[in-house]
């Protein structure tokens, strides 16, 4: 269902095995060198969901190619079964397939306290859509406007193996999670907390 223009929600769209290969996939990359780390926002704030990043490392003032709130190893490489996930997602989302090649993909580990407040992402310097995939714990997710974090929003549960693709005019809007329920990720997936795994286009970058 499209619930902003741009912005298709598929609900249920990676089945139960997709997921727990996912969840493997994420449990390894978590690992160090260049794994999960915890984010510190410019004002001297934490996020607190950790991350972690391939392709290119995220971090509050844009990317970098090696992990600089982290050890310092040089960031994961994209592997090319998760940039065809991408592509094949935006085909299933939009009905014609995307004109880049997906490159990076940060994965985000909430906990039951863990939220992201209310931003855009706006790094990236191509419009190509992010698709983003929830594993494990369903969140509310709040999706904005494009002009300020307050009102409109609209809240959505994200679910496990839920896929979201947020292109076009939704691109730039502002979104976050101000909440993980907590005890609802499917037994069978073995995760306590939630991941979401968001797949971007870089772009040029210097
Ligand atoms: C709308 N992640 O990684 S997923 C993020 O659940 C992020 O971890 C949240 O916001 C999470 O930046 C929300 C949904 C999402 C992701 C990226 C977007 C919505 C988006 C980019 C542009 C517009
Ligand atoms: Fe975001």
């Amino acid at each position: 269902t499209e619930i902003a223009p741009g912005a298709v929600h598929l609900p249920d769209w990676l089945d139960r095995g997709r997921q727990r290969e996912l969840l493997a996939a994420c449990r390894e990359w978590a690992r160090p060198p260049a794994g999960l780390r915890t984010v510190h926002t410019p004002g001297g704030g934490t996020m607190t969901a950790r991350q972690v990043c391939l392709g290119l490392h995220w971090y509050p003032y844009g990317y970098a190619r090696t992990a600089v709130d982290g050890d310092g190893a040089p960031v994961k490489p994209m592997p090319p079964w998760l940039a065809e996930l991408g592509r094949t997602a935006v085909t299933d989302a939009y009905g014609r397939p995307p004109d880049e090649a997906y490159d990076i993909a940060l994965v985000n580990f909430y906990d039951g306290d863990s939220r992201m407040g209310m931003h855009r992402d706006s790094d990236e310097k191509s419009a190509a859509p992010v698709v983003s995939l929830s594993l494990g714990d369903s969140c509310l997710f709040r999706f904005g406007n494009s002009a300020s974090r307050g009102r409109p929003y609209q809240d959505v549960e994200l679910r496990s193996g839920d896929l979201f693709v947020f292109g076009g005019p939704s691109r730039l809007a502002y979104h976050g999670v101000p909440k993980v329920l907590s005890g609802t990720a499917p037994a069978e997936l073995g995760l306590t907390g939630r991941l979401n795994i968001t797949l971007r286009v870089g772009g040029l970058l210097p």
